[in-house]
């Protein structure tokens, strides 16, 4: 096993033994076996579509799998067992419409002992330091890019323009050898992955409106109730029309606090609000909260047994003993789920109050002009785009301490859970525009990007680096990772990231991007501070 694809990585350089994630080595060999077969189906793919053939089956198999191997999203080895088998059916079912005589191996390989050829695919099997650091920036932008397509599919949503991207760039992550060559593709990754984001803003705001801004309750209620986490919107829905009437109440939980200032839920009575934190307080949230949980997208952590039972997953979500939301003709049937609340004890109090979310970029263009009135009358002196992922390192407090040390005079945009280090401070607002700006999921960075442009448009700037705008970004997985990237396509220039730079930028490619955007990491507060706002 070697896997170095998110921020919590052993020593900041990889994990050879058991994930910090808690990821198996076995499991993690198997994940690099499934993305292997994954190169080899695309290598058939690109060749089909060159002649105009397309295998909706196949891309949508490549979608799941890449975004099963996601960080803390499957922990379950039968799954990928499975999935490795299916994998090769339907390589083999390609092959046979494809007549090559330089197929690479692992379009070729057929499938014997998984476990004995898991341990010969993995990232350490390309020699070269840096060919292997740009090939896995690809792949693991595709795990973020496959995650945000995955819940643009099912609400209905799909681009056959991203299919055909993430297959051709798998295939050049399995063979190319021009690192030139695959510069170009991390950027293109990076154009990509706004439009993903674009096709998933589309969806979600199709099915449910544009979110408004909301309180969220955060208290618990006095009904029994579901937990429900992760970032599938469709899930939620689908909970919710079931449960009706059932007495039970309904809370969100990490990543899926921004459902709530949705028009579509918030006309749901028995949606009542988000308990808990974030991803990695799972922890203590789930024990407190007495009830079912929905694990319906990453982040998941291995359970403790005082609760396991109580854990429900969907989608590409796994782990050994855990519960799988059955499907009846096709829909999801939460009834196990909903009969198992009622008998459930409601959460333990604790946290009082609301949090404010739901400021997507729809709505921020009418309060366009006030925003720009007090940036031009100087009460707005500077936005700080605090974006992306939280985790569980002592060293993350940065981002409180550092919301904490922003003047009043400063406003905080944010989206993914980076923003549990400070949505509960006591930040207040200028004249009527809060401090703490939270357009939504961690894909509704897309919203963040919008404002940043419509902003430059109204100042009349020839660039968003022109603009009083900060980039502090914290990253974790590799949806994260595909954000920071199209940001740099982008040219946004000089971000800071933290709390480590990844561990997958090899010195010469950290070197070359460093130069050429002037990313760097965070250090501390006061020097940040200063370099960020001069003062
Ligand atoms: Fe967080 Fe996890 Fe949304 Fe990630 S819950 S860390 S970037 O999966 O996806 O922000
Ligand atoms: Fe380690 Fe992260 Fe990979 Fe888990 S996902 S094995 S913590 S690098």
């Amino acid at each position: 096993m070697f896997c170095y694809q998110c921020e919590e990585t052993v020593g900041g350089k990889g994990c050879d033994r058991l994930g910090v994630c808690g990821k198996t080595e076995d499991v993690a060999n198997l994940q690099d076996l499934l993305v292997y077969v994954c190169k080899g189906i695309s290598y058939y793919l690109v060749e089909l579509r060159a002649s105009g053939i397309n295998d909706e089956t196949s891309d949508i198999f490549i979608m799941e799998s890449l975004f099963s191997t996601i960080t803390n999203a499957n922990f379950d080895r039968e799954f990928f067992m499975q999935k490795i088998a299916e994998g090769l059916d339907i390589k083999r079912r390609l092959k046979e419409k494809v007549k090559s005589q330089n197929a690479p191996d692992c379009a070729d390989w057929d499938g014997s002992d998984f476990d004995e050829k898991a341990k010969s695919v993995g990232l350490l099997s390309t020699i070269d330091e840096d060919l292997r650091s740009l090939r896995w920036t690809i792949i693991y932008a595709l795990k973020g890019m496959s995650a945000y397509a995955h819940h643009s599919y099912v609400l209905g949503y799909k681009d056959e323009g991203i299919f055909a991207f993430m297959e051709s760039a798998l295939n050049s992550a399995a063979s190319e050898t021009d690192k030139g060559k695959l510069m170009d593709i991390v950027d293109r990754c990076g154009a990509m992955g706004l439009s993903v984001m674009e096709l998933l803003d589309k969806a979600n705001t199709s099915k449910y409106g544009t979110p408004e801004p909301t309180k969220v309750n955060i208290a618990a209620g006095i009904r029994p109730g579901i937990l429900i986490s992760g970032h599938d919107l469709g899930d939620l829905d689908i909970l919710l029309k079931q449960a009706e009437g059932k007495g039970i109440d309904i809370y969100t939980h990490g990543e899926m606090l921004p459902a709530n200032a949705y028009p579509y839920f918030k006309r749901q009575k028995h949606l009542v609000g988000n308990y808990g934190g974030s991803w990695w307080l799972q922890g203590t949230d789930f024990e407190n909260f007495n009830g079912p949980i929905i694990l319906t997208t990453n982040c998941l952590i291995p359970p403790k047994d005082s609760y396991k039972n109580r854990v429900y997953v969907t989608g590409v979500v796994g782990f050994q003993g855990l519960k799988r939301i059955p499907e009846k003709k096709g829909i999801k049937d939460f009834t196990e789920v909903i009969e198992y609340a009622a008998k459930c004890q409601p959460p333990k109090a604790g946290e009082q109050g609301t949090i404010d979310s739901g400021f997507a970029y729809g709505t921020l263009a009418s309060a366009a002009p006030k925003i720009l009135e007090l940036v031009q009358a100087g009460k707005i002196k500077r936005f700080v785009v605090m974006a992306g992922c939280d985790g569980r390192h002592k060293d993350r407090s940065y981002y409180t301490d550092y919301a904490k040390a922003l003047p009043g005079d400063t406003v905080i945009l944010t989206a993914g859970c980076a923003k549990y280090r400070y949505n509960k401070l006591e930040l207040g607002e200028i004249e009527g525009i809060p401090r703490v700006i939270d357009a939504g999921q961690c894909n509704d960075s897309y919203s963040l990007i919008k404002i940043a442009l419509a902003l430059k448009n109204a100042v009349g700037a020839e660039s968003v680096n022109d603009l009083p705008l900060t980039f502090n970004i914290a990253w974790y997985e590799q949806k994260a990772a595909l954000i920071l990237l199209t940001l740099l396509h982008l040219g946004i220039k000089d971000i800071t990231l933290g709390p480590r730079l990844p561990a997958f930028l090899s010195p010469n490619v950290r070197k070359q991007i460093v130069e050429k955007t002037g990313l760097r990491l965070n250090s501390n507060v006061s020097e940040d501070m200063r370099l960020h706002l001069g003062r």
